[in-house]
């Protein structure tokens, strides 16, 4: 599969105008669509649609549900599964649920996690993470028209709901079904880790969140069984991992790959990149990560601790670092994208900004330098590389494959002025789309660049499965994996400086290729034991003749 994600507004106005730009989604090869969430949603900020004020509505000004579900059997006749976000740990305070807790409702007064005064919230506290912080500080809201404060781990119109209750679950269980019968082929678990609550810890990856996963998982084993479940953990790595099996999420973002590909680009480094995936990137074989360079969210800094001070780095002071990189602060950075809900208190911060614009080439474009321009084509096209050819399901951000920058007039829009994420979520420029099959534009090579990725991809036995192992290359500026498949296995490199880099040609034929080697991406033939010499950001992928 080839996933591709966007904004069904931002990418075409409504559901209407996306079916005519299936054909769009087919040239690109994409097999797997994700829609950030298309229901309804209160006006205003709504958090991009992740305040559901009905599973079973669409938002009007998309069109409706049946049109959702119209869609869903267009896609996959084109072979293109529809994605849809499970948005379960909250529900908009809109909601008919949310509705009558507010109205007193005995029937949805459990329904929320809702206090008489701040003695059980203070508590909670504690130990809680503060997940919006700019916008949003503390995880309650003061309702005043109930008197009681309401729990809510991201925004105050976002009621976490409770799950303690029964009812919460079997609603919930009707909502997903109704989903899976409109033809929705993979749900995204939105927020999974919070979904639980017990006092005294941070309210994350508790085991009972685990057991709600499966629980779901296994009533659509037997009434919906094409459903799959997509984890939504942007947490620690190894928590990120407890998610994923084939009873609770069959595939989840794989935010280690992720982050670090942009840990690569900033230090001109592989060792944090190497040192934290060679041991955790194995999954079950009826499982596979998503491999994504950037979604609709920030970026955070998702590394183990351990790993950095391992190779010498205070982690802290590398996430700073890396933040300062990535938000152009720090001298001689390519990358121009905005801190998100930066913590004076903590020193935490995260990152905003469209892959083009934090892999330089807004800055390049400023200046003109054609040489900059090459290098940020170089990059993007480098980290897009590895997410494609790494082994699980590569996921676009629609508009990357056009090098699309940054929105500088989302401060400009009330309801999305408070949320930098909405500077990395520009409109689809179909303009620039116009000219992805022109070679002389930059679209033209980033489009072409990735096509022709998606195509060895498809083509090669190498890349069947899921079968990956990082190895060492000899090399701290050069990253490199195998693949295996049935009926062939590859070798990717990938120089992430500007600078040429050499390799030992004797360690590809170590990782079991053969003695006359061709690169997919160049067709350059290569003889195994001579040195090799790889480009600036050049991405090699070899494999025997
Ligand atoms: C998710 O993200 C969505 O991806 C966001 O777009 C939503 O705003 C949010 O949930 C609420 O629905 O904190 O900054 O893994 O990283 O769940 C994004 C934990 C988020 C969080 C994740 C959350």
């Amino acid at each position: 599969m080839f996933g591709g994600f966007c904004y069904v507004d931002r990418f075409a106005g409504d559901l209407a105008g996306l079916r005519e730009r299936l054909p769009y989604l087919r040239e690109l090869g994409l097999t797997y669509l994700h829609l950030m969430p298309p229901f309804l949603a209160p006006a205003g900020n709504n958090d991009g649609g992740y305040a559901v004020s009905s599973y079973r509505e669409v938002d009007p000004r998309l069109g409706t549900m049946a049109d959702l579900a119209a869609l869903a059997g267009e896609l996959r006749v084109s072979g293109i599964s529809l994605v849809l976000d499970f948005v379960f740990n909250h529900t908009s305070d809109e909601h008919a649920w949310a509705r009558g807790a507010r109205a007193g409702d005995p029937a949805y007064a459990d329904y929320y996690l809702t206090f008489p005064d701040r003695t059980i919230p203070d508590a909670y506290e504690r130990t809680l993470r503060e997940i919006f912080p700019d916008q949003r500080p503390g995880s309650f809201t003061y309702r005043a028209d109930m008197g009681r404060w309401v729990w809510t781990t991201f925004d105050s119109f976002q009621w976490d709901l409770n799950y303690a209750n029964p009812d919460v679950f079997r609603s919930m269980a009707g909502e997903m079904l109704f989903l899976a019968n409109r033809g929705v082929e993979v749900l995204r678990l939105d927020a999974v880790v919070f979904i639980w609550k017990r006092l005294g810890t941070a309210c994350e990856n508790l085991p009972e969140s685990h057991l709600i996963v499966r629980a779901f998982n296994a009533l659509a084993r037997i009434a919906a069984p094409a459903l799959l479940f997509k984890s939504e953990a942007i947490v620690h790595p190894d928590d990120v991992r407890e998610f994923i099996s084939p009873g609770e999420c069959q595939t989840s973002y794989n935010p280690r790959l992720m982050a670090l590909l942009w840990d690569a680009l900033a230090t001109r480094e592989t060792r944090l990149l190497t040192a934290s995936l060679r041991d955790r990137v194995r999954l079950d074989p009826r499982c596979a990560w998503v491999n994504y360079i950037r979604s609709h969210d920030d970026i955070g800094w998702t590394f183990d601790d351990g790993d950095a001070t391992r190779l010498g780095a205070d982690p802290f002071a590398h996430r700073r670092f890396l933040n300062a990189f990535y938000t152009g602060r720090f001298p001689g950075s390519f990358a121009r994208g905005l801190p998100f809900q930066e913590n004076p208190r903590t020193g935490d911060a995260r990152v905003a900004g469209t892959t083009a614009s934090l892999a330089g080439l807004e800055a390049a474009l400023l200046t003109g330098d054609a040489e900059e321009i090459d290098l940020a084509i170089g990059r993007i096209l480098l980290i897009y590389g590895v997410a494609l050819l790494f082994g699980g399901i590569p996921l676009l951000s629609l508009g990357d494959d056009l090098g699309q920058r940054n929105d500088y007039g989302y401060h400009l829009e009330p309801a999305l002025a408070d949320d930098s994420r909405w500077f990395g979520r520009p409109r689809m420029d179909w303009d620039a789309a116009a000219r992805h099959d022109d070679p002389a534009t930059i679209e033209g090579r980033l489009h072409a660049g990735i096509r022709h990725l998606a195509a060895i991809r498809r083509a090669h036995p190498a890349f069947n499965g899921t079968a990956t192992e990082i190895i060492e290359v000899g090399n701290d500026h050069v990253f490199g994996y195998t693949r295996q498949g049935d009926g062939g296995r590859a070798l990717i490199l990938a120089n992430v400086t500007e600078h040429p880099q050499i390799l030992d040609g004797n360690l590809l034929r170590l990782h079991g290729l053969a003695y006359h080697l061709v690169d997919l991406l160049t067709s350059g033939p290569m003889v195994a034991t001579e040195p090799r010499t790889l480009a600036p950001y050049q991405l090699l992928c070899l494999v025997a003749t």
